[in-house]
């Protein structure tokens, strides 16, 4: 039976690996945060009792700034594949806590990289590093392959470049199986609430609710290649089944605005927006609403531009050529953008209805400001 060890397990890639591992009879182990709740949802459903026999899903404390636990741990777990997804993973976030970023995303990854040399691990181990598309962040005006050159635009960014040249580094260095993931943005029910997407399907849900009135967003003219969490967790196992190690760009092929995803989660609950103004007055206001089961008033004022969530440098436009990973790994999205918002919108819709029916017996509703 196969071994593998997690970082960010937590989170949403984690989740659908966790998932697709277990599919394939791994034993799976994963590093968690002590935190002060439970940060374990995601995974809830993939709980093994660990006083039972043969448990083939454990969990272990554990941070990427603590060289002694990534060491104590990869020694404990002997894993054959390390899949380093752990990160503080929020570009927005990343300008706020710069520093940190870099000691988690960046140093983060030669800690487990220098673990596995250090325990002697180098012939037994593969390494996959969750590197991304934010890497090409300043490079505009093409489809972006496995040979155009980084341009990051946030610490978030620059960090992770650290993270992708110490990983190819040390294949070259110590003939390692490590490989870099270049994956575009990839979405779910599970990604985290303050992702543009996720905070839009939330939004839409609760107002077609009528549990709130409008949804505050930035840069609505950004371009983003969605893909879904699902497949790009089959690539993230198919790139450490090969026989070379080599760094692969995992995306769609398609743009899309901010705006166009908006106006997508709207159309699943029936409604039709036109946007109006630009920059910072820019709204979306509702101009028909076919569905009796989201009554949305036409004529109002649902989408609206807060500068708060401007970026100081921003990332204009992504767009992945995905050639390699297609021909080489025989890898295949199944998930187009149209079904990836249906999945996100059917899960929002079915979580926020609960809260429905709470709000119509009185009880009071939590708001959400991010
Ligand atoms: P999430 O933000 O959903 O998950 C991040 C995970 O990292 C969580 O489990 C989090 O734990 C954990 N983590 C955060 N800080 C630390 C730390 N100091 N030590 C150990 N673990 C930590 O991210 P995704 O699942 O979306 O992304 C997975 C990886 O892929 C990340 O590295 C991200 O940067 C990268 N990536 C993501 C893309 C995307 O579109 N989703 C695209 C390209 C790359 P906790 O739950 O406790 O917060
Ligand atoms: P990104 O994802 O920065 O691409 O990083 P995010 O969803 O945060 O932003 C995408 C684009 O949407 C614009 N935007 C907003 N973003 C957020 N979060 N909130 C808003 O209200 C809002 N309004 C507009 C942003 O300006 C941006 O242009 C994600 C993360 O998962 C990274 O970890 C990963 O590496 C990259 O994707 C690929």
């Amino acid at each position: 039976m196969k071994k593998a060890l997690i970082t960010g397990i937590t989170g949403q890639d984690g989740a659908y690996l966790t998932e697709l591992l277990l599919s394939k009879g791994y034993e799976v182990h994963g590093i968690k945060r002590r935190s002060s709740l439970f940060n374990t949802q995601r995974i809830d459903h993939m709980y093994e009792d660990p006083h039972e026999k043969n448990v083939r899903f454990k969990l272990h404390y554990g941070d990427l700034s603590d060289s002694t636990n990534i060491i104590r741990i990869i020694q404990e777990v002997q894993p054959d594949e390390i899949y380093n997804l752990g990160a503080m993973s929020h570009v927005q976030v990343s300008f706020e806590e710069p520093e940190y970023t870099a000691q988690v995303d960046g140093i983060g990854t030669l800690r487990i990289l220098e673990a596995v040399r250090l325990l002697g691990m180098t012939e037994k181990t593969r390494i996959y590093q969750a590197s991304t598309s934010e890497l090409y962040g300043g490079v505009q005006g093409h489809a972006q392959s496995e040979t155009t050159p980084f341009y990051p635009r946030s610490p978030y960014a620059v960090a992770k470049q650290y993270g992708f040249w110490i990983t190819v580094n040390y294949r070259e260095a110590y003939n390692m199986y490590a490989c870099n993931g270049i994956l575009f943005n990839h979405e779910s029910p599970l990604r985290g609430e303050t992702f543009v997407t996720r905070k839009i399907t939330r939004a839409v849900a609760r107002i077609g609710l009528g549990l709130q009135d409008k949804v505050y967003l930035g840069n609505l003219d950004a371009q983003r290649d969605w893909g879904h969490a699902k497949d790009y967790v089959e690539a993230m196992w198919l790139i450490l089944q090969q026989d070379k190690a080599e760094d692969f760009v995992i995306a769609t092929g398609v743009t899309t605005r901010i705006r166009d995803f908006v106006r997508m989660s709207f159309a699943e609950i029936g409604v039709e927006l036109e946007f109006k103004g630009e920059g910072a007055s820019e709204t979306g206001v509702v101009v028909s609403s076919s569905n009796p089961e989201f009554p949305v008033e036409v004529g109002k004022e649902v989408v609206c531009v807060d500068p708060r969530y401007f970026r100081p440098t921003e990332v204009d436009l992504l767009l992945g050529d995905p050639t390699k990973a297609m021909t080489q790994l025989g890898w295949q999205p199944k998930y187009d953008l149209k079904a990836l918002v249906n999945d996100m919108m059917i899960a929002d819709i079915d979580l926020f209805r609960r809260d429905q029916v709470l709000a119509k017996s009185g009880h009071q509703i939590l708001n959400y400001y991010e």
